[in-house]
């Protein structure tokens, strides 16, 4: 299902891209597989935890919110799901975000993905397991679109293109009484290494 956010913003929806089994089975092979941490961000100038856990992969370094993700080797699970994520895009990502919210209580605050190192409205894709979350994009700025709410589930995947990241933020909201696990695998295409084109703003907001 594609959605029309502007007349040059979409997102598109597969609700169940891949079957509900196979995506259990990929849950519990990333809870094992992969180093999960919970990250300091700078948040209006104070260092502050993450409220989630992350993990990633990629041959070159993804800076946002004030830290770097250095280079990380693919695991074996997220290496296949990266080669299945480029073909069903066509995009040949080449870093994956890992997010690990433990429950309800764990969130992402609003941000778009407009790193200088992705370059010009990238297109970002997420891959979605586990308990099933909301997923809000809202309008940057007042003169374009109206404020979109997805419920993501297991084995779902969205694809943010066009000038979504320019023209929408996007957050995962805490949904305190949400007591089940999820995590999501954002699916970046960076294309200088971090640091290469100078401190920059590193992302609009902490997330
Ligand atoms: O967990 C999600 O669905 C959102 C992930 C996200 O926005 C990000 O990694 O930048």
């Amino acid at each position: 299902m594609r959605i029309t956010l502007t007349t040059s913003a979409w997102i598109e929806h597969e609700p169940t891209w891949i079957p509900g089994p196979e995506a259990d089975a990929l849950l519990e092979a990333l809870r094992h597989e992969l180093a999960w941490e919970q990250r300091e961000v700078v948040l209006f100038g104070r260092r502050v935890l993450q409220p989630r856990l992350i993990a990633w992969a990629g041959d070159l370094g993804y800076r946002y919110s004030g830290q770097t993700l250095e280079p990380r080797a693919f695991t074996p699970a997220v290496e296949r799901l990266l080669w299945r994520v480029r073909e069903r895009t066509g995009v040949p990502f080449n870093h994956v975000l890992v997010n690990r919210y433990r429950d309800g209580g764990d969130s992402m605050g609003f941000h778009a993905d407009d790193e200088p190192e992705l370059g010009e409205d990238p297109v970002v894709a997420t891959f979605s397991l586990g308990a099933p979350r909301r997923f809000v994009l809202k309008p940057r700025r007042r003169h374009g679109g109206e404020r979109h709410t997805l419920d993501l589930g297991r084995g779902s995947l969205i694809v943010m293109g066009g000038t979504c990241q320019r023209d929408y933020s996007h957050g995962v909201p805490r949904q305190p009484r949400l007591l089940g696990e999820r995590m999501s695998l954002t699916f970046r295409k960076i294309l200088t290494a971090a640091g290469a084109i100078g401190a920059g703003p590193a992302g609009s907001v902490a997330r």
